[in-house]
């Protein structure tokens, strides 16, 4: 089994200055905030969502191999042989019918992925504009989560396969996605803590949301695991609504159990310090709670001089009012 999962050494994930220029390696670079896409090469990404601390990291992903470029079907991306980076921007005018436009989305992503030849998708971003608006199933991220589940669906034993993920909301209009892929398969990984979010009760929405609570990809020191959007959910439900310290203790509790989970399950039980995090994002759904966290973030960024990116963006549950998300590399033998 071990010699058909994703063993790229070559991949990382790095935060950068957002006006450095992009290095030969370079597989994608995402920068946030509001502005023009007046950039055309096709690795570039822009998020709509406010840095609330300086400096506004870019994320940039980066090959050791050779990489190559190009446009398809609206997609920019560029891949190096083992993985590819993907991104594409909807304006809202495509949008008008939310669920069958994400459907179509996911769709041609698994063509596009297809007919590149890197199938496995490792990791989706979403960041969908006006995330918690509509009422019941019609609130925006339910339209958007019944439309991927749709398309998904489409692939036999797709919950098994299913990639990591985060979906935020912006204040900028349309939908921005961008995303990894593997010409083999990473591990998913789910959360003991936390019901598989495939699984999810029917009062989230018509369709359970298609993701992976982490996926395990690298092999030996360079092993990483790309942890999905992470919030203060137990079993399915949000705990301590309003209470922005607590939810951040439930997520960092979220965070343990998951990487206690893959260590025990896919590297024999390796001690806990074989665990470095990366990088770390945290979406906050309110600027003005950032000085009630500060003293949490320390613990957020683990040890070192990791780099944190806090970003503005309204978490996809209208009762949650924070998400991390972090990469995190373990070191273990070959
Ligand atoms: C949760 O645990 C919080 O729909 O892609 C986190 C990460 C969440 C990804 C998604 C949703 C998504 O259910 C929400």
């Amino acid at each position: 089994m071990t010699a058909h999962i994703f063993n790229s050494r070559a991949l990382r994930c790095e935060y950068v200055a957002p006006d450095t220029a992009l290095p030969a390696g370079a597989l994608g670079r995402v920068e946030f905030g509001r502005g023009a896409r007046g950039d055309d090469d096709p690795r570039r990404v822009r998020v709509g969502l406010e840095a609330l601390e300086l400096p506004c990291w870019a994320e940039q992903w980066v090959s050791t191999r050779p990489v190559r470029s190009g446009r398809a079907d609206g997609f920019g991306y560029s891949h190096d042989g083992e993985v590819l980076f993907g991104q594409i921007h909807l304006p809202e005018a495509e949008l008008v019918d939310l669920e069958r436009a994400t459907l179509k989305l996911y769709v041609h992503i698994e063509q596009l992925l297809r007919k590149l030849g890197y199938p496995h998708c490792l990791r989706m971003w979403n960041f969908l504009a006006g995330i918690n608006a509509g009422e019941g199933d019609h609130e925006r991220y339910r339209l958007f989560s019944a439309g991927r589940s749709r398309a998904l669906a489409l692939k036999p034993d797709f919950e098994q396969r299913l990639p990591a993920a985060t979906a935020i909301g912006m204040a900028e209009p349309g939908l921005v996605v961008y995303f990894l892929a593997g010409k083999q398969p990473g591990q998913p990984v789910e959360n003991p803590r936390q019901v598989s979010a495939y699984r999810y009760p029917r009062q989230y929405g018509p369709r359970s949301p298609s993701f992976a609570r982490a996926t395990l990809i690298g092999a030996g020191a360079d092993s990483r695991l790309l942890v999905s959007g992470t919030a203060s959910v137990v079993g399915h439900e949000s705990v301590h609504p309003g209470d922005p310290v607590l939810q951040l203790d439930e997520t960092l509790r979220n965070f343990d159990a998951l990487i206690d989970n893959a260590l025990a399950r896919h590297f024999g039980g390796l001690p806990r310090a074989a665990v470095h995090a990366e990088s770390v994002k945290l979406y906050l759904r309110d600027p003005g709670l950032l000085p009630a966290l500060r003293g949490q973030l320390t613990r957020l960024r683990g040890a070192g001089d990791v780099p944190l990116l806090v970003l503005h963006g309204d978490i996809c549950r209208s009762d949650l009012i924070l998400e991390a998300e972090a990469v995190f590399r373990i070191d273990a033998p070959l």
